[in-house]
């Protein structure tokens, strides 16, 4: 089948605006022609270096301008704490290990050597290695890639129209940059947003037209629901309505019908009912483990019991 990357707004604004259970209807039929329906790929998040970070995303705890749990900064996790959180990782049945670090960009020296000592010691234990460290340039996504590094997570987070009134330290062309020189590397690019930043529908659809029309596609989309975390910015937004997230998760699946789509942050205030009409229209991945980089994921156990429950599978 051919990939379309020339999706326009309103084609988007249209497949977002139908009917709910028919647009379900439609990306589950996509989804079972190019997925196995039943098989859910289990990714495991590490905070490897918390806190302090100088950028002024709204949403993010790891902010050094908000008020927010983790605005001062941490050190680096030691290589042996980061091999045993894998192995752990992957003997509770992950396939997947992304480190995450609160950085605006990679700064060559002794930091980026130990994530590449890292990247090399997860790759070397047989699980797909993901970081996410900011932007990065083009060599350093090659040492990444030489180092045994899958993916290279680096989110758009919304519209290019929205932006700007959640984050003022970067433009969402310092995003797109990384992306390219990530894929200019050979390393498969994670990218989604979030949904809740008080944006609107129109907005979520121009996210999702971006990611579409990105050469490749990326090869993993996480959808993000904000976490309200206090002393943010976004804090007290209101609650945002999981049914828009179903409709986000089947656009996406009928935009990108290759990728796998992640369920991510966000899923503690979701009901098990409403993950399973995710999964329907075409989410095929989580992050397992009982802690995402500064907040809180579903228990193990909760999540095992809603995969058997729904006769689900490990990828
Ligand atoms: N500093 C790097 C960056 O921003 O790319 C990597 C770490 S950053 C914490 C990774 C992603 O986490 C962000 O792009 C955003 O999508 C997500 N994130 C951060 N805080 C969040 C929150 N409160 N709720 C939902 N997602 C969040
Ligand atoms: C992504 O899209 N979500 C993850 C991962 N990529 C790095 C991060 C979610 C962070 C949620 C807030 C926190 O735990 O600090
Ligand atoms: Fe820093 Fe990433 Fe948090 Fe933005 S999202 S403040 S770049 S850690």
């Amino acid at each position: 089948m051919t990939i379309r990357r020339d999706w326009t707004l309103d084609e988007v604004v249209a497949l977002y605006k139908r009917p709910l259970l028919e647009l379900v209807w439609q990306a589950a039929s996509l989804h079972r022609a190019h997925h196995d329906p039943l098989e859910i790929q289990r990714s495991t998040l590490l905070s490897i270096k918390t806190g302090g970070c100088s950028e002024d995303c709204g949403y993010c705890p790891q902010s050094a301008h908000h008020d927010g749990p983790a605005r001062k900064s941490q050190g680096m996790m030691s290589l042996d704490d980061v091999r045993l959180a894998a192995t752990r990782a992957k003997a509770s049945g992950a396939s997947r290990f992304c480190m995450g670090a609160a950085w605006r960009e990679v700064k060559d020296g002794a930091q980026f050597d130990s994530v590449i000592a890292m990247v090399e010691a997860v790759s070397g234990m047989g699980l797909e290695a993901c970081v996410t460290l900011g932007m990065v340039t083009a060599e350093q996504a090659q040492r990444l890639k030489n180092a045994g590094l899958t993916a290279y997570n680096h989110n758009l987070d919304t519209s290019r129209e929205h932006y700007g009134a959640i984050i003022s330290t970067r433009v969402y062309e310092d995003r797109l940059q990384t992306l390219a020189n990530v894929q200019k590397a050979g390393l498969q690019a994670c990218c989604g947003g979030i949904l809740g930043l008080g944006e609107s529908a129109r907005d979520r659809c121009m996210l999702l037209q971006t990611l579409a029309n990105l050469d490749p596609q990326p090869q993993s989309v996480p959808l993000n629901v904000l976490v309200r975390v206090p002393g943010t910015p976004l804090a007290d937004l209101p609650p945002f309505d999981p049914l828009e997230l179903v409709r986000a998760v089947a656009v996406a699946r009928l935009l990108m019908p290759l990728s796998r789509v992640r369920l991510s942050a966000g899923r503690s205030d979701l009901t098990r009912e409403a993950q399973a009409l995710c999964f329907l229209a075409g989410a095929n991945s989580i992050f397992f483990g009982e802690h995402l980089l500064t907040t809180a994921n579903p228990e193990v156990a909760a999540d095992e019991q809603l995969l058997r429950d729904l006769g689900l599978h490990a990828a």
